[in-house]
């Protein structure tokens, strides 16, 4: 698998590259959200009684505004925390994927205080907003007013651009520090 990726993970070829890892808790979409942003990911996932489950990781590339963005999602499920850490390792940028017809989950809510506390910069995206229930409102609440909450739809890809522009308004400034 790592072989057949390899070539996709050039280190060579002088782009500005960020790595941006997804958190969020079972089926909020992670998975969903990268293959919305790279047509040919690379997706570990495993059927369950309700579809399929991320068991260890998922990586998309994505090239914008002259970055190369690497986006790693995790796994939800709460036994796989080894995964999360080991892929969450020299992150550049967070995301915290919430299913918004739910609100933020008390995991949510702490990935999001664990990256901020760390100065990690990191973005809410609150997904599922197509679907009925689903409140942008409500997850700015749950995430005490933090401003980098965007409303997306990982299924009609509703908002993603406007994620990746503010993932690449981070990084570069990342870069001027
Ligand atoms: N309507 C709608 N469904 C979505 C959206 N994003 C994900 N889903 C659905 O939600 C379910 C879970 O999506 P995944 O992308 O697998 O979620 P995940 O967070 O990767 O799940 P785990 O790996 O199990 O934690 C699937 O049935 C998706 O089709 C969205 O924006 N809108
Ligand atoms: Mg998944």
């Amino acid at each position: 698998m790592i072989l057949e990726h390899s070539n996709r993970i050039n280190v060579h070829d002088n782009q500005r590259r960020v790595k941006v890892v997804a958190f969020g808790s079972y089926h909020s979409g992670k998975t969903s959200f990268i293959k919305r942003i790279d047509p040919d990911p690379l997706l570990t996932e495993a059927r369950n009684h309700d579809g399929t489950t991320t068991v260890a990781l998922d990586m998309g590339i994505r090239y914008h505004k002259g970055y190369k963005l690497y986006v790693y999602g995790t796994p939800g499920q709460e036994r796989f925390e080894v995964a999360r850490e080991v892929v969450a390792f020299g992150l550049n940028a967070g995301l915290v994927v919430v299913d918004s017809t739910r609100g933020m989950t008390e995991f949510e809510k702490r990935v999001l205080s664990e990256l901020r506390g760390s100065g990690i910069p990191c973005i809410v995206l609150a997904n599922k907003s197509d679907l009925p229930g689903a409140s942008v409102e409500k997850v700015r609440e749950d995430a005490g007013g933090y401003d980098d909450v965007f409303p997306i739809s990982s299924v009609t890809g509703k908002g993603v651009d406007a994620v990746l522009d503010r993932i690449v308004e981070l990084a570069s400034a990342l870069r001027s520090n």
